[in-house]
């Protein structure tokens, strides 16, 4: 070979695998639509990697389950088939039992409260604890409050849940408190909600008005209820190892995209909230805003009860009274 042929073969080698090694892809996955407060959360935190990082990282971004429903996206990540998810706490029990104590109906006042206890020493604690199970758990984000729909009738009272068969997430301190307000349970994940919502398999799901609208559930359920019952965090989990393997600076950057991107996904559940009553009563559902939430409170007392022996009351307290 000719000393020039083999100049330009080496060339074109060097070139190859500088440019392959310039940008690192990773994926990350949510279960609703592009266009919601999640696929905000995601695209956001994308497109900050990628100017944090001058483009040495992209994040591929999947939506609607794409990749799975939650609870498999979140043992992909922590096997490090996949980079990224942002969840909800539907499935984290399984991971990380701690967390639980998040999951707790009426335990947050308002969405300022549940954003200062998740941003403050309680949340960051909670945070760290993923880290021996191989997650990185770069910052919380939400869906906001959970409302029940269903296609038999308007909930007023608990009483009216009675003998509803509805769809709820595979948590078990959901699963454990919808119970205790008579509802008949059937754990599921999101991606088959629609349709079993459709087909009748269930009378009824709870989600906040985020992820009603994104889903389109309007289409498939006539009554909802804001029984804002429980507040609904998420959480933007990496693969510990892939963290891990970042340079300093870098690790520096993914934190900040995922703090900005949970910002942003904050600020649309506000949008999401204030126009979400209206909007779904211009689809057509029928809303009951003011349900009597002392019954709904009360009626919860017993499984309240087991909560404070298994999670601890003064750590319970500890959360409902963050200022
Ligand atoms: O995170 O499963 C659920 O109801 C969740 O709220 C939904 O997947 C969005």
């Amino acid at each position: 070979m000719k000393l020039s042929k083999l100049l330009i073969g080496l060339t074109l080698a060097v070139g190859f695998v500088a440019s392959a090694s310039a940008q690192t892809v990773m994926k990350i996955s949510i279960s609703t639509s592009q266009n919601s407060h999640q696929g905000v959360g995601i695209d956001t935190f994308a497109k900050e990697v990628e100017k944090r990082t001058g483009g040495r990282y992209k994040v591929q971004t999947f939506y609607n389950g794409s990749l799975g429903g939650e609870r498999e996206s979140v043992e992909a990540v922590q096997l490090g088939t996949q980079e990224l998810t942002l969840t909800s706490t539907g499935p984290i029990p399984n991971f990380v039992p701690d967390a639980k104590i998040l999951d707790i109906p009426f335990l947050f006042r308002d969405k300022a409260h549940a954003r200062a206890v998740l941003d403050g020493p309680i949340g960051q604690e909670m945070l760290v604890k993923f880290e021996p199970k191989g997650f990185k758990a770069l910052a919380w984000a939400e869906n906001g409050f959970r409302h029940m729909t269903n296609s038999k009738r308007p909930v007023n009272t608990p009483e009216d849940l009675k003998g509803l068969k509805m769809r709820t997430m595979e948590n078990p301190v959901h699963v454990a408190a919808y119970k205790g307000f008579g509802i008949i349970t059937t754990p599921m994940a999101f991606p088959e909600v629609f349709t079993a919502l459709q087909q009748g398999t269930v009378d009824g799901q709870e989600n906040p008005l985020s992820v009603i609208m994104s889903a389109k559930f309007d289409q498939v359920q006539k009554y909802l209820s804001l029984t804002g019952h429980v507040y609904s965090p998420c959480i933007f989990l990496m693969n510990k190892a892939s963290f891990d393997k970042l340079s300093a600076a870098d690790k520096k950057a993914f934190l900040e995209a995922a703090k900005v991107a949970a910002q942003a996904n904050r600020a649309r559940v506000d949008a999401d909230d204030a126009s979400g009553v209206a909007d779904l009563r211009a689809k057509g559902m029928n809303v009951v805003e003011n349900v009597d939430k002392a019954k709904f409170v009360a009626a919860l007392g017993p499984v309240n009860a087991e909560f404070e022996k298994q999670f601890g009351k003064a750590n319970i307290d500890k959360i409902r009274n963050f200022k």
